[in-house]
């Protein structure tokens, strides 16, 4: 009777024995009472941008082409002239910096412009170098 009643309370007394430990992963116990943390920073690549390049011709009137700059690219009288200068001394010029998707709509729309006016003036959208 005595040795059941030890045996009982040697059991409900007793610290249940704990399963294996997994192997260690992170976060990691260290020598000490530390636990260390790996911070692995997540880098997300910069979307790619795409230059709008517009051309020079013989024929587009630069009032137009000003026009066009301004209208499309959000530039004031003073810019645009600047950029349809730049394009028309250097052969070609940059109206804006966009996602792809935007900058083919702002092609589309210089060209659409332009062929409605009967104007032959070109642009093209292409990614930016870095
Ligand atoms: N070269 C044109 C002219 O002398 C003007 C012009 C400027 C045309 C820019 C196109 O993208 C252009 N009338």
């Amino acid at each position: 009777m005595f040795r059941l009643l030890a045996k009982m309370v040697s059991m409900a007394t007793k610290i249940p024995e704990l399963p294996p430990a997994p192997p260690l992963t992170r976060p990691r116990q260290d020598e000490g009472d530390s636990v260390v943390l790996e911070r692995r920073t997540q880098r997300v690549e910069p979307p790619k941008m795409y230059q709008v390049v517009m051309l020079n011709d013989d024929y587009t009137p630069m009032e137009f082409v000003i026009v066009v700059i301004q209208e499309f690219f959000g530039k004031d009288l003073e810019a645009a002239t600047q950029i349809m200068l730049k394009i028309h001394l250097e052969g070609k010029g940059v109206c804006g910096v966009y996602s792809r998707d935007v900058a083919a709509t702002k092609v589309d729309q210089v060209l659409e412009a332009a062929h409605k006016a009967g104007h032959p003036l070109k642009c093209l959208s292409e990614p930016v170098e870095f």
